[in-house]
């Protein structure tokens, strides 16, 4: 009716995206209708584009395929591992994602994390806030960063924003990822369980999905060994949670901090009771600047679409112009 082009936006009415993008686009939001059937069938025939607020909203092929017009799909988080993007490229959609404008803040969160498990900060925090101070000095902690070498498990973007931070700290680093990345000095190692025998700290900030499920899994934390402390910057899904939590118990590993559970919000119990690892609420990018300029790629990616350009970020299982 307004001429304008009809985007459904996939999530809540998060104001960002609603301010960015009602003017130019004729927006519906999903999360709006009690009745989500009827509201998807009336507005089906019409969708040619779609906004994913959150990472944990899913799109997968049946529900693209519920709209037959659809031509791209700008999501939020530089993660896509909730969009079946093959599908999508498949049959002529452009998937983008918001890359870039986080790896700094999601590198910072990583390096805060590791220092958090392996000296310990947040269970001093509960033990000053618990009175016990005055009776005697929080235990020195068993670990230290002095002596420890990061495996890096994926060497993409975030990375090498979390390498260069190493580096600043005097950590020696070396990395594993599907293939060398060009570039990169760090030893490269083919085979993860090999680089985790030889070190006693892995970083994990590879892509979720298919391809890295379970990637971490009990032999891996068993070459690891007893010093071993796993850090998950990236998602539940790469690391065996049954498995680490067994390693933990069994201290057959030293510790992990987890910023990514595989069914988050809900955190296995059995983690919650454990006093010595260190578990955050999905922070990574976490600080309002950070999400605003992720929020501000989803709508320009939109924006260039309505216009007529070629989307900002396209992810590689989507290359643009579409083939159709
Ligand atoms: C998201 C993330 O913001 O970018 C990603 O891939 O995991 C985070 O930055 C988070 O998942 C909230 O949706």
């Amino acid at each position: 009716s307004s001429g304008k082009p009809d985007v459904l936006l996939v999530g809540n009415r998060k104001p960002t995206l609603v301010k960015g993008l009602e003017g130019a686009v004729n927006l519906h939001v999903l999360f709006d209708h009690p009745d989500r059937e009827a509201f998807l069938k009336s507005i089906g025939g019409s969708v040619r584009a779609i906004a994913v607020a959150y990472t944990a909203d899913k799109v997968d092929g049946a529900f693209m395929q519920r709209f037959p017009k659809l031509e791209q799909i700008s999501s939020f988080g530089v993660g896509y591992d909730h969009i079946d993007a093959k599908w999508a490229g498949q049959h002529g959609i452009v998937v983008t994602n918001t890359p870039d404008v986080l790896n700094e803040e999601v590198a910072d969160t990583a390096l805060g994390l590791l220092l958090c498990t392996v000296r310990e900060f947040p269970q001093a925090d509960r033990y000053l806030r618990a009175g016990k101070w005055p009776s005697g000095g929080y235990p020195l902690s068993k670990a230290t960063l002095r002596d420890r070498t990061v495996g890096i498990v994926g060497m993409g973007r975030i990375g090498k924003a979390i390498a260069r931070r190493l580096e600043a700290f005097g950590v020696p680093v070396v990395y594993h990822s599907r293939n060398p990345q060009p570039g990169v000095s760090y030893k490269y190692y083919p085979k993860l369980v090999d680089m985790a025998r030889e070190v006693d700290t892995l970083m994990v900030i590879v892509p979720g999905g298919a391809a890295t499920q379970n990637l971490i899994n009990a032999e891996v934390l068993k070459a690891l060994g007893p010093r071993g402390i796993v850090i998950n910057m990236a998602r539940g899904s790469v690391v065996d949670e049954k498995a680490l939590i067994e390693a933990l118990k069994n201290r057959t590993i030293f510790s992990a901090g987890l910023d990514v559970f595989v069914n988050e919000p809900h955190v296995p119990q059995e983690l919650i009771e454990m006093d010595h690892v260190v578990l955050l609420p999905h922070l990574g990018s976490a600080s309002e600047a950070t999400r605003q300029a992720m929020d501000q790629l989803v709508v320009d990616n939109l924006l260039a679409w309505v216009a007529g350009k070629p989307p900002l970020t396209p992810v590689p299982e989507t290359p643009y112009p579409p083939k159709r």
